[in-house]
């Protein structure tokens, strides 16, 4: 049975075959993500079973994703199909210099309507009653009044002994936009990010939201969570323990293809280090490794390192990475 059940939308992605404005881009090749299932293909990668709750569209995006992940090893047995709406889709403009912009068509998606009835049906109770991860992500709360409710449900509902939830801010600015902005994403979000057990979050999205990067002036603000996870500027990532204790490990340096992804799969790297009761040191490192994976490729997801690599490399000294 899933260890880990990651609930949050997954979409069909249009990547233009040539790199340039959209205006000039003929065509395209097809491929898809989502921050909570790129994490759930991270974990099932890293040889933790792991399921991705969800709605799709009754159409072949639908399909596809939901046959991709299941090949992949994610558990799709709680992914509802939705007769009444598309599945979303998303749109990566990428420039010549690498930097991508996301287009989003997903207003009134499968994902969007997904609402706390979700967690009830006979699949989803059985994966939430016997996981000891739940993940889940900002973005779910602002796809939707429902789905917000949805989090804020997963976040409230009383937890089996043991379980942990993990809450990665995930700040989409063209989300927030027509609810808000960033002041409305502060007051949505950090009441629910402090119910988490395991957050994580980047500085410059902590900064836009919060007004502040500072992983200590961060810690103060989320008193709630075990850990509280900052990746900074230079993509160092610290780890703020409840108790006080902080650990820092540097980031590799890698040659970046295309960024989108990277932090979901250091999210995934990170927790399937936290279910294997690691240290925080290789916690934060095995994010690093599976980050890595995913900034060399164009995918939302990188081919994951064999298993037995992660071992010798989690022990290898940071000049050897
Ligand atoms: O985290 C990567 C995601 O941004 C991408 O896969 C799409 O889930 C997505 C989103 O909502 O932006």
């Amino acid at each position: 049975a899933p260890r880990a059940v990651c609930v949050g939308e997954t979409m069909a992605v249009l990547v233009p075959e040539t790199p340039g404005p959209l205006e000039h881009s003929a065509s395209f090749r097809r491929m898809f993500g989502g921050a909570e299932s790129n994490v759930a293909r991270g974990l099932a990668a890293l040889g933790v079973p792991a399921a991705w709750l969800s709605r799709v569209g009754d159409d072949g995006f639908g399909r596809h994703i939901t046959a991709e992940l299941a090949a992949a090893g994610v558990d799709t047995s709680a992914v509802a199909i939705d007769e009444a709406r598309p599945t979303g889709l998303y749109i990566k403009e990428t420039a010549a210099g690498g930097a991508s912009r996301m287009h989003y068509y997903r207003s009134s998606s499968a994902a969007s309507a997904l609402s706390p009835a979700d967690l009830d049906t006979p699949a989803a109770a059985a994966l939430l009653a016997g996981a000891g991860l739940v993940h889940v992500s900002g973005i779910t709360a602002a796809l939707s009044d429902s789905a917000h409710a949805l989090v804020r449900h997963l976040l409230e509902r009383p937890r089996p002994a043991g379980q942990i939830v993990s809450f990665d801010l995930n700040w989409r600015p063209a989300l927030w936009r027509s609810r808000g902005g960033p002041s409305a994403a502060a007051e949505a979000l950090r009441p629910l990010l402090d119910a988490a057990d395991v957050v994580l979050l980047g500085a410059d999205e902590a900064e836009t939201v919060f007004g502040t990067g500072d992983a200590a002036e961060l810690r103060r603000l989320l008193p709630g969570p075990r850990t509280v996870v900052v990746k900074d500027e230079s993509n160092a990532a610290h780890a703020l323990d409840r108790d006080g204790t902080a650990t820092t490990e540097p980031a590799l340096r890698v040659e970046v293809v295309e960024p989108v992804g990277a932090g979901d799969a250091f999210a995934a790297g990170y927790l399937a280090g936290t279910l294997r009761g690691l240290p925080q040191a290789e916690r934060l490192r095995l994010g690093h490794l599976t980050a890595a994976a995913t900034l060399v490729v164009p995918e939302d997801a990188g081919t994951p390192f064999p298993a037995d690599a992660t071992a010798e490399l989690l022990a290898a000294p940071p000049e050897v990475w």
